[in-house]
């Protein structure tokens, strides 16, 4: 009985030494190290490569060192029956949070327009808006939406926030599904993107869906760039419907040297650093699991693959 971590992180010896620490009795390999894959009965990884987790057939549970399980449910052969479990804030509600509070103070304080100012050494006062006057929406109210949504209406900001199924959040005023999304997107002056990438996001905001943002509006995308058309993004830089953008993700991540996104003035980009997972807390959240399971219980709060999740 061994856990095969999937070794592609710049970190995997720092994870190593965490798994160790929590649970001492059961030996962590890598595919190098491996052995006989019979033997692996759990499976720590981040994106792994397509048709690695199908070889092995005594896989129990395969533990995504991340939110987002984009990355696992891409491979077309994954073992259907295997329960896939994520990270838990582990960390990162608190890091994705100061993200978009950066973000929407940012646009909100004008400090995209003063950049401007300096360069032209223009002394130029705008007048600034009360926070309770800046209508700022969260896409996607889940572990880390849901704090971020929390945050911001904590800082007076006029907070709404939309998700798949409904909510009541203190503080936000909350819309769900399809049809909620129009009346939700024409009300936010900023747009914090935190959704899952799923075959019901993947484009989710194209040329039509962004027209229903007030004129001027500002997005944040923290979650995953193929949730947002890149060719309608830069169209609307363009064209003036979107005053700027804070972008962590990206279609293609390292962002190619020659995407326009780089070097365009209304764009702010970061290499996906929004949050970086915490390896203490991380492999103590995948340590409490396999040891229920150990015990013969299930894993708590599975991905829903037909969700995706
Ligand atoms: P959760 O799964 O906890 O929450 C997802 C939220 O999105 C839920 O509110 C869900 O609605 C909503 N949602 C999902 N599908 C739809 C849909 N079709 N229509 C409307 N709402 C939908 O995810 P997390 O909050 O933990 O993480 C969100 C994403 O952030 C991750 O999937 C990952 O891609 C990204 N991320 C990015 C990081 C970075 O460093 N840039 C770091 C960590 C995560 P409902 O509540 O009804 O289920
Ligand atoms: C995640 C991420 O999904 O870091 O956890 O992007």
């Amino acid at each position: 009985l061994s856990i095969l971590l999937y070794n592609k992180l710049d970190n995997a010896d720092r994870w190593r030494a965490a798994f160790q620490e929590v649970l001492p009795d059961l030996p962590m390999v890598t595919r190098e190290t491996m052995g006989e894959p019979g033997e692996i009965r759990y499976a720590v990884v981040w994106q792994p490569e397509p048709g690695v987790l199908g070889e092995l057939p005594n896989l129990r549970a395969i533990f995504n060192l991340g939110a987002g399980v984009d990355g696992i449910l891409r491979d077309a052969s994954l073992p259907a029956d295997i329960p896939i479990v994520r990270l838990r804030d582990a960390g990162m509600a608190t890091q994705i949070t100061e993200y978009a509070l950066y973000g929407t103070l940012h646009y909100h304080r004008d400090f995209d327009r003063y950049a401007g100012f300096q360069r032209a050494a223009d002394w130029t006062e705008l007048p600034n808006r009360r926070a309770g006057d800046r209508p700022v929406g969260v896409m996607g109210l889940g572990v880390l939406g849901a704090d971020v949504a929390a945050k911001l209406a904590m800082l007076g900001f006029d907070v709404s926030g939309w998700s798949r199924s409904p909510k009541t959040l203190p503080d936000v005023s909350c819309f769900h599904g399809d049809d909620g999304v129009q009346a939700f997107l024409s009300r936010c002056e900023i747009l914090i993107v935190a959704l899952p990438l799923t075959d019901d996001t993947r484009g989710f905001l194209d040329a039509r869906r962004i027209a229903w943002l007030p004129d001027g509006a500002a997005l944040v995308n923290l979650a995953r760039g193929p949730l947002v058309v890149e060719a309608d993004l830069l169209a609307a830089l363009e064209g003036g419907k979107l005053r700027g953008a804070l972008l962590d993700v990206f279609n293609e991540e390292p962002l190619p040297a020659d995407n326009p996104l780089w070097r365009h003035p209304k764009v702010i980009v970061t290499p996906h650093i929004a949050a970086q997972t915490r390896v203490r807390e991380g492999a103590a959240q995948i340590a409490a699991e396999i040891r229920r399971m150990e015990e013969g219980g299930a894993p708590s709060q599975t991905v829903d693959r037909s969700l995706g999740y």
